[in-house]
């Protein structure tokens, strides 16, 4: 397709009033080949499954693709497959209502470990017992692995393959380097500069139609026509989306499972686009439709912006609209919110975003743990669920390479509430021998005798395991822990310092089911949620929580809670009540399983001070911000129905 349009003010203009040359020079392209993040070229994708449980159980149990089906976690629905989406059906309905609004749906429970049981199973039974099971994410996580596992199998090996695990069903491709290859064996017009001059702008591209197939493409910004000549930045984009194409027919022919895909320069435009058309599709932003799509939304549906950051934002401008954040100038946003996060809003809401796809963001953490409602009584009901926990740890454990000796966590923390009070106690865990199941269940046991010694250990409400501390396998396992570990076992356990309750959710939207990584965000969140165990800024941080099946997080994908915020519970009506801290009406009957998720999170937060001692934790900002919005219907996605939240009192 020529253009008769006049040439854009980026162009290089050659005679006549039409382009000549590409946008482009050839270091770009040089840039592509190494995919920097710097790269105007750059090419992400971001696969993300549709409704991901549900999907799994649809396989697991060979129903038709027709069939609805939900995925159950105690009284609630977790997962809805898109078949019974077609019925009104969300994460919010009670089963009841889902059974009278689409009488042919299966729901099928989450698998559980149960009390004194060796193995995690599907039980009938499930979800009448919530005192004795604990929620197993194992077959998810076996299934988001195989697929992880086959998506780096269809792509060119490393250094060219870069895949970021980002959840456990979302996955970050960064194709740039993959798509240069493939643009220069079909256009070898590009191999080498004229002059050897890198700063040379290359050809245009061929003038002809890409074929984006079925893709869904966002419409150009207004200043664009689909006249204009593609240039390469289109092109590359077409690559990307042959790739993700492939990768998805794949996926779908061997494990049956359907995704949907976003495709953009970034991670952040990546992100929106996938979940711009689902299920079964793909969306690309070009870099020409690039404002046009980010004007369409409020900027709270954007990574990062979707929790407090997002509302001490509308609060000081008093919008929600990426229109409007658009009129204001970058000095304005950093007067109001600090330097960091001005500048960073300012690049955001014009769709910039430097983030790295990392492959080796690695997990810092895993915690497991349980309420007990009633409480607990004896040692030998404690044993139970710690032998429970460790099993859950374990099986993650070797999903970590643990086995392989690839990477070991140093230590192990209980925690155990009593009444008002919470007592932590940690341990090395020894080196120079294979982590097992058994050494786990006798340190943690240890440690539950430390809390009984001391007193006061029932009746008890909660515990909770967490092992942490990660560090890459070291052969011969002649780590310091040894050392630390002669003699007696006890006089080497610690007691974490008690303190008051000031420590907060340090995001309220993490999840034991799914994995979040929280190494790009504004800068000064990355900086908080690294923290525990971070060696340097910008290092990556990963959290795996199992806390007790409590959750239906729900968030939009990257909810930040500012730290040092009291949670509070308020009452919204008799049914519900709003978690101040979430800003999401709760169920009543889900009370203390919200409070068990907040709980662990709490927790983690403390321990991670505990390891560090406390750190400018704030994201920068105005820390006087307060938000005035509140309730249901002002988060992203989903608005997703988080359980309970409750004042903790350490010590
Ligand atoms: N999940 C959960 N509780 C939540 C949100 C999600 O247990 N509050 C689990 C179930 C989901 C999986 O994580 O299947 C992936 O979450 P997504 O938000 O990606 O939702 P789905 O994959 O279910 O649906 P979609 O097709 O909208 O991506
Ligand atoms: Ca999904």
């Amino acid at each position: 397709m020529s253009s008769s349009q006049p040439f854009l003010p980026s162009s290089p203009i050659g005679g006549g009033g039409r382009r000549k040359k590409s946008r482009f020079t050839y270091k770009h392209l040089h840039l592509l080949a190494q995919s920097s993040t710097t790269c105007p070229l750059r090419c992400i994708a971001l696969i993300d499954y549709d409704a991901f449980y549900a999907q799994c159980e649809m396989v697991r149990l060979g129903v038709a693709e027709t069939q609805p089906l939900a995925v159950q976690q105690w009284q609630g629905l977790i997962a809805i497959n898109y078949p019974a989406r077609e019925f009104g059906l969300s994460r919010h309905v009670t089963i009841t209502e889902a059974k009278q609004k689409c009488p042919e749906i299966v729901v099928q429970h989450v698998a559980t470990w149960r009390e004194g049981d060796e193995k995690w199973a599907y039980r009938e039974d499930a979800a009448k017992h919530i005192h004795t099971d604990k929620v197993s994410l194992d077959p998810y996580r076996l299934e988001s692995r195989k697929s992880l596992a086959l998506v780096k199998e269809i792509l060119p090996p490393a250094p060219v393959q870069k895949v970021e695990k980002a959840s456990i069903d979302e996955v970050f491709l960064d194709l740039s380097a993959q798509i240069h290859q493939i643009l220069l064996e079909r256009h070898p017009e590009l191999q080498y500069a004229p002059y050897d001059d890198p700063t040379e702008n290359l050809p245009l591209p061929p003038s002809t139609a890409l074929n984006w197939e079925a893709d869904a493409l966002i419409d150009l910004d207004s200043a664009e026509t689909e006249d204009d000549d593609p240039d390469w930045d289109d092109v590359v984009m077409n690559i990307g989306s042959e790739i993700v194409r492939g990768v998805r027919q794949i996926i779908r022919e061997r494990l049956k499972y359907t995704c949907s895909a976003g495709i953009a320069r970034n991670k952040m435009m990546a992100k929106l686009g996938a979940g711009y058309k689902k299920p079964n599709q793909q969306t690309i932003v070009r870099n020409r439709a690039v404002q046009h799509f980010l004007s369409g939304f409020k900027f709270t549906k954007i990574r990062n912006l979707g929790g407090k950051l997002g509302e001490q934002v509308v609060d000081a401008f008093n919008t929600e609209e990426v229109t409007d954040l658009l009129k204001i100038p970058v000095e304005q946003l950093k007067s109001k919110l600090g330097d960091d996060t001005g500048t960073w809003l300012y690049g955001i809401i014009r769709g910039e975003d430097n983030s790295e796809v990392n492959a080796r963001t690695q997990i810092k953490s895993m915690l497991s743990a349980k309420s007990f409602r009633p409480s607990i009584n004896t040692t030998e009901q404690a044993n139970r669920w710690l032998r429970i926990f460790v099993a859950d740890i374990f099986s993650r454990l070797v999903e970590e390479g643990v086995l392989e000796n690839k990477r070991r966590p140093k230590t192990i923390t209980l925690h155990h509430r009593q009444g008002g009070q919470t007592r932590s106690k940690q341990l090395p865990i020894p080196g120079g021998k294979k982590i097992d199941e058994t050494i786990l269940f006798e340190l943690a046991k240890t440690l539950l005798g430390q809390v009984i010694v001391d007193g006061r250990a029932w009746p008890c409400a909660n515990l909770s395991l967490a092992v942490g501390g990660f560090e890459e396998g070291v052969l011969g396992n002649k780590g310091i822990d040894m050392f630390l570990l002669k003699g007696d076992d006890a006089k080497a356990a610690l007691e974490l310092p008690s303190r008051s309750n000031t420590a907060t959710p340090i995001h309220a939207d993490d999840q034991p089911s799914k994995r979040r990584k929280l190494h790009d965000g504004p800068p000064g969140i990355t900086r908080f949620f690294s923290k525990g165990e971070s060696t340097g800024e910008g290092e990556d941080s990963e959290e795996d929580i199992n806390a007790d099946d409590v959750e239906h997080p729900n968030l939009p994908e990257d909810d930040a809670v500012l730290p040092n915020q009291a949670p509070e519970l308020l009452q919204a009506d008799i049914a519900t009540y709003l978690c101040k801290s979430c800003q999401k009406p709760i169920n009543e009957s889900d009370r203390h399983e919200h409070e068990d998720w907040h709980f662990a999170r709490d927790l983690q937060a403390r321990d991670a001070e505990a390891v560090q001692g406390p750190t400018n934790s704030r994201p920068p900002g105005p820390s006087t911000a307060k938000s005035k919005r509140g309730g249901a219907g002002t988060r992203g996605r989903g608005s997703k129905v988080e359980k309970g939240q409750s004042r903790l009192a350490f010590g």
